[in-house]
């Protein structure tokens, strides 16, 4: 068995390891030692899109064979690629849809336990879809912006409404190449027919239509999830958080919301502050109830609240090992079948709440947005009834980082430029002036088939080293803050140039903006930078590069591919679903570029992935001639 300190750079995660091991309980860092993935479908080299299959290709003589059908392997991987890029971006439209029908009922009166609680937010993104806000009340504004915001998912023709945020370089690239999203919808059932057999079976235009699906979600459905939840719950703006197992409390009810949708997670907040709710845990023998978040929609609640973070993806089955988890309640994503094996060994309930996402094994009590108490407070119910009956020894490891978390573009925009220059003025002169060499996101999951946490931790600390401004989002920004990196104390880690600015403005030299779906904050941000003149006209202009080291789902497909469709180039690690030296990997890795468009690359080492992500930002300096 691997060692615990090889799973992992995450302390708590490995100490938790070698307890599960003790105890005889399996986690997925076991199991991915004991299931060795199969070679063919690593390379993307089998296709069972029909059953006269599955048919498998040799990754080494890729043009030798052809499916049953005569589908080549370019046309078997892009299908593949297509139909992981529409999964994901199933999966972040869904999720906004989710918050875009709570805006609806708010707006009209059906939902009563949440309110509109950023009117300016409210008014800006009226304001940027060309929606008059002048004089108007704000539930008129609201009544348009829902009717706009529903063509993002419906509209069958067109452009998609966020499409009005797009730099007009990037927009004319677009309608070049034919790719503007129309509708979320329309786009992934297309992208599921055309890679049905018999149908698109050229791997250019099957990747045309995976460009125009992942954008579909990017300016669609991610953005309108991050802008919807911004208007009802608040613009994250900075707060000190601390994060990782030590925000566990042995002498409280320790409650972990781990999912994706803000909403369960907004109520789960009114819950845990009932004053009956905490009397009965005190009346349990507790000194009170402490709520903590996990993966995304722990990230946006860090962000949004300052709520502590106990851990990232590859944490989620170990932190139930402490002993300490009196209920765990998931939503939808991310979410491992396997919690609920190892949530039995502790005696810790499951409690599923989604009408999409059951877990056989688990207890589901739904939650429904229009009564959310009665499935929070039965949470915190089942959670105070498991305290008084803890039968497990406690063991709760003691690492927490405190960092600065929950910089929203809108935030970025004020720390720089203050209140009377607010703009992207300062940062654009920073990077124009050499100070900034550029601004890279680092994204997406962990994935125990690699070191937990590691890759993130060594590609960050390189590329700030280098004076390279790093977003961070999603898993991504969990491990960092793990790392410590996430305070303004950090900055001794930056160059010269990027520690000044740091040190100027006080800020770390690392800025998380919440959930992978905020990512979208990161293509706001760039447009900014855009239209602030001075780094061209679109986006694949901008000295800036991305990277999500550690991958492991579709939905990180989708955003790296409508990164790459908007012009960003981006590194991937751990593996890459491609045959190398085939027509389908020449078009991800070089052709789209030649398109106007950015590119994918791919490096397992992340000091080689800093390497590659910092000469494409200065090749692009040099191009803009800003490379003195
Ligand atoms: Ni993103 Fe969030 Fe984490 Fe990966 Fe999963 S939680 S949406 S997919 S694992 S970053």
């Amino acid at each position: 068995m691997m060692d615990p300190k090889d799973c992992t750079a995450c302390d708590s995660t490995a100490q938790m390891i070698t307890k599960a091991r003790k105890d005889g309980v399996v986690l997925a860092f076991d199991r991915a030692e004991d299931m060795k993935p199969c070679p063919i479908g690593a390379d993307s080299a089998c296709c069972k899109n029909c059953f006269m299959g599955p048919c498998r290709l040799n990754a080494r003589d890729p043009y030798k064979k052809v499916g049953v059908c005569g589908a080549t392997i370019d046309t078997i991987m892009a299908r593949n690629f297509a139909r992981a890029v529409a999964s994901g971006a199933a999966a972040h439209t869904d999720h906004g849809m989710a918050m875009l029908e709570l805006f609806r009922d708010v707006v009209n009166g059906k939902i009563l336990d949440y309110e509109i609680k950023d009117s300016f937010k409210l008014h800006s993104v009226a304001k940027s879809l060309d929606i008059e806000t002048e004089g108007r009340s704000d539930q008129d504004i609201s009544t348009d912006l829902y009717k706009e915001l529903e063509r993002t998912y419906t509209q069958v023709d067109g452009e998609m409404p966020f499409v009005k945020r797009v730099p007009k370089g990037t927009l004319e690239t677009w309608r070049k190449l034919g790719i503007v999203p129309r509708g979320a919808m329309r786009e992934i059932m297309e992208m599921m027919h055309r890679t049905h057999i018999g149908v698109d079976q050229h791997y250019e235009n099957i990747t045309k239509q995976a460009n125009r699906t992942a954008l579909s979600d990017g300016w669609g459905g991610s953005m309108v999830a991050t802008e919807i939840s911004d208007i009802l719950f608040g613009t994250p703006s900075p707060v000190e958080v601390g994060v990782n197992m030590g925000v566990l409390k042995e002498k409280m009810v320790n409650i972990i919301i781990h999912g994706h949708e803000p909403n369960l997670f907004e109520s789960m907040v009114v819950s845990v502050a009932s004053p009956t709710l905490v009397q009965a845990a005190k009346d349990a023998g507790a000194d009170g109830i402490n709520l903590v978040g996990m993966c995304c929609s722990g990230a946006e609640m860090m962000s949004r609240h300052g709520i502590p973070h106990a851990g990232n993806f590859s944490s989620t089955e170990a932190i139930l090992v402490t002993g300490a988890v009196d209920t765990m309640a998931v939503d939808i994503q991310c979410i491992k079948q396997g919690l609920a094996e190892v949530a039995k060994c502790y005696n810790t309930p499951l409690i599923t709440t989604n009408t999409r996402a059951h877990i056989e094994g688990a207890v589901h009590i739904e939650f429904n947005d229009h009564l959310p108490m009665e499935c929070t407070d039965e949470i915190v119910i089942k959670a105070i009834s498991r305290f008084k009956n803890r039968v497990h020894p406690i063991e709760i490891p003691k690492e927490v980082k405190t960092g600065i978390q929950g910089f929203s573009h809108e935030y970025v925009q004020y720390m720089l430029g203050g209140t009377f220059r607010g703009g992207y003025a300062p940062l654009n002169e920073n990077i124009i002036n050499g100070r900034i060499r550029g601004v890279a996101g680092v994204v997406g999951c962990t994935n125990p088939r690699t070191k937990q946490d590691d890759s993130h931790i060594q590609l960050v600390k390189e590329l700030i080293k280098n004076d390279v401004l790093v977003l961070l989002t999603g898993c991504a920004q969990i491990a960092i803050a793990k790392a410590g990196l996430a305070s303004p104390e950090a900055a001794h880690y930056a160059g010269p140039g990027l520690r000044e600015v740091c040190e100027t403005v006080g800020m770390p030299p690392v800025l998380g903006l919440g959930s992978c779906v905020d990512n979208s904050r990161i293509l706001i941000a760039a447009s900014a930078m855009v239209a602030q003149g001075g780094l061209g006209d679109s986006i694949a202009d901008l000295p800036v590069a991305g990277a999500a080291p550690e991958y492991m789902s579709e939905k990180a497909i989708s955003i790296g591919h409508y990164f790459v469709a908007s012009g960003v180039y981006t590194v991937f690690g751990v593996t890459f679903p491609i045959v190398e030296n085939t027509k389908f990997h020449n078009l991800l890795f070089n052709g789209l570029e030649e398109q106007g468009l950015g590119k994918w690359g791919f490096d397992k080492d992340p000091i080689e992935m800093a390497r590659k992500m910092i000469a494409h930002i200065d090749k692009k300096r040099k191009e803009l001639g800003i490379d003195q």
